[in-house]
């Protein structure tokens, strides 16, 4: 059952699409404040887990930590963290009863879950205008498929979207694409993906193409799409302020642009240097930003990523005026430097002022409320609507996708989202690090953000950030051989971590065909679960609500029907613990080809898993098809397809 309650004067975010006859009372549980803002209290009995937030820090169970949903460019994922990218605001209290709970509202809002008190779940925003959605269900997992009902169908990718790809910031022109192909195609790792970075572009242009690094670019599509190769360019929320450049002078020309106050255009240094930022929320504005996505599909592109619309701001004019302006203060003695008995420190120290100054510039919330958006003629200041500024960038793109391109699928992920933008898109978890603590974080956030409707999700895998090892990149490889996104992506300046980079390249190429293995597999899953608001990855107490053990265990996880995951993520682990909940076959794929099986009892064990291997779990009496590899998605060879999993067991693959 959902309830839906109105407070105030809610912002229309349009991320539910069913309508919902709407209550102005009180919810009939917890307790709801009003009046220097809005809070939710809830105490919470001991054995209750708290589900959901999506793409969150911590745990698959929220509870004891304190998450803001505020839409933020922050590269270093650490634990302590409370902000990523996504504001996905549904959570599931789950125990005596299953309670979800949408919190719509554009803005920052805090999930204190047992962070203060630990028995007492809070949820508070600093405005009283919101909808909430109750559902009440009979299970976490039915109250899943009801608010996944409520938002409307979460976006599909093309096919060839299922297959890997090979990603890195500092590809610079087209020998370096031309590399990255060879190396896996003449290495024989299967790829249909080369993603490009910023600096296919001119000069961080959106929608151009630097014609020194990509001569005749028409021409070089065709030529990857020969190769079984689909580029897929990024594209930055910011438009580069620059004469002559027609994209600007439209914006600019039409009001399209967020506009400070006073009505000019706000200006924001991004990496194209000075930009404006166009305004997704006004549907004009999208629409017309959204038909230059067209441009480079008329060249033969058809996939894209959204990056940097939280937006990222390296600082804005006024920033940088409140930094001048403190430098001269301080240069003209109006501004003491910090008082210290350090010697060293006195020599060096910047004045506290400018410092303060300095460390505030980038992504600062101050910018965020110097920036208006026009909706339905009202002006509305952005810090009040901020989580909605990457969904809203992605929609832009897929209701062109959608006019331009009804019969053939787009691949468009983005960086930033809220609940609503899953219709349109994708995304990727942004810049994680090369570290073993990320391969663990990546697996908990697939099933929280399936149950706010993304589905098609992956992480860098290999890392983002920092230098990367062979053997994080192969048990990385491992867990995304199930993500649906299976995306290798690295920063600038770090080490190379493209499979051909290492020794024993053969165990890279292994561990990547396992994916093509199962691609009928993965793709019939991830269709069934975009096509009946159900979830591909599902956490074990999803499946198994009665087993406690199951519940707990945050390190494995059901994929579709049929499979459950464990994969290794321990550096200098040959195996691992696994729990099963019931009976199971364990599988291993195995270098030279062959497939292991063993049927396992119910209970602990301690699996092998060798770094060149590939393991999952069959549940009892099911099986799953298999394929040969191939070297990409259009190259499967359907007829080479067997049945892997119990014998006997009864498996239409297209009509289960
Ligand atoms: O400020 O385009 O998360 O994937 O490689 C960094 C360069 C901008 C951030 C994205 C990352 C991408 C990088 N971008």
């Amino acid at each position: 059952m959902i309830k839906k309650y109105v407070l105030g004067e809610p912002f229309e975010t349009e991320a539910v699409t069913i309508p919902v006859e709407s209550e102005q009372r009180m919810m009939d549980f917890g307790k709801t404040e009003i009046g220097d803002g809005f809070s939710f209290t809830y105490t919470m009995d001991d054995t209750d887990v708290i589900y959901g937030l999506g793409e969150a820090n911590r745990g698959i169970n929220k509870r004891g930590y304190i998450y803001t949903s505020n839409c933020a460019d922050d590269p270093n994922h650490t634990e302590e963290k409370v902000s990523l990218y996504g504001a996905h605001n549904f959570i599931i209290i789950s125990g005596k009863q299953h309670i979800g709970m949408f919190f719509d509202y554009p803005s920052k809002i805090t999930f204190d879950v047992g962070y203060t008190r630990q028995d007492t779940l809070k949820v508070s925003c600093e405005r009283a205008d919101l909808y909430v959605y109750v559902i009440t269900g009979e299970s976490a997992y039915d109250v899943t498929k009801q608010f996944r009902k409520l938002i409307g169908s979460s976006y599909i990718p093309p096919k060839f979207a299922f297959g890997f790809g090979q990603s890195r910031w500092g590809y610079m022109n087209a020998e370096d694409i031309d590399k990255v192909v060879a190396g896996y195609r003449d290495n024989q790792i299967p790829i249909d993906m080369v993603y490009m970075d910023i600096d296919y572009m001119e000069r961080y242009k959106d929608f151009t193409i630097n014609e020194e690094r990509f001569p005749n670019f028409p021409e070089y599509v065709k030529k990857m799409k020969a190769l079984n190769i689909h580029l897929i360019p990024i594209i930055d929320a910011g438009v580069k302020i620059e004469d002559g450049y027609d994209i600007y002078e439209e914006g600019v020309e039409k009001g399209y642009f967020c506009k400070r106050e006073d009505g000019s255009d706000f200006v924001a240094a991004v990496w194209p240097g000075w930009t404006h930022f166009p305004d997704f929320l006004n549907p004009e504005a999208r629409e017309w930003f959204g038909s230059k996505y067209a441009r480079l599909m008329e060249l033969g592109i058809d996939g894209f990523w959204n990056d940097m619309n939280e937006p990222a701001i390296f600082y804005s004019k006024e920033g940088v005026e409140a930094l001048n302006k403190a430098i001269k203060d301080y240069a003209n003695g109006e501004e003491q430097q910090e008082e210290t008995d350090d010697i060293l420190n006195q020599a060096n120290a910047i004045p506290v002022k400018v410092k303060s100054i300095m460390e505030h510039l980038q992504n600062s919330s101050e910018d965020y409320k110097r920036f208006y958006h026009k909706v339905n003629g009202k002006m509305v200041r952005h810090d009040l609507v901020h989580n909605l500024y990457g969904y809203n960038m992605t929609r832009a793109a897929g209701e062109t996708f959608e006019k331009i391109s009804p019969n053939k699928r787009i691949l468009m992920f983005s960086r930033a989202s809220y609940i609503g933008m899953h219709r349109y898109g994708g995304i990727w978890t942004g810049d994680n690090q090369s570290w073993w603590s990320h391969i663990l974080l990546n697996l908990k956030m697939m099933p929280s953000l399936n149950m706010c409707g993304f589905l098609y999700t992956g992480a860098d895998l290999g890392g983002f950030g920092s230098h990367a090892t062979r053997d994080l990149v192969l048990r990385w490889l491992a867990l995304g051989v199930f993500t649906p996104l299976m995306r290798n992506h690295a920063a600038l300046g770090t080490r190379e971590q493209e499979c051909y980079q290492f020794e024993h390249i053969e165990d890279f190429r292994h561990v990547v065909g396992v994916r093509y293995r199962l691609i009928p597999y993965l793709y019939s899953e991830f269709m069934k679960a975009a096509t009946q608001d159900d979830m591909y990855f599902k956490p074990l107490g999803f499946v198994y609500p009665n087993d406690r053990r199951a519940v707990e265990t945050e390190d494995q996880l059901m994929l579709g029907n049929e499979v459950m995951i464990a994969p290794v993520y321990t550096q200098n682990a040959t195996g691992r613990f696994v729990y099963l909940p019931e009976e199971m076959k364990f599988v291993k794929f195995l270098p030279d080809g062959s497939i292991y099986e063993e049927i396992m009892a119910a209970g602990n064990h301690y699996i092998d898993v060798a770094l060149n291997e590939v393991p999952l779990f069959i549940r009892k009496d099911k099986c799953i098809p298999v394929v040969d590899v191939a070297q990409s998605v259009e190259e499967i060879d359907y007829a080479t397809m067997k049945m892997l999993g119990y014998d006997g067991a009864i498996y239409d693959i297209y009509d289960k």
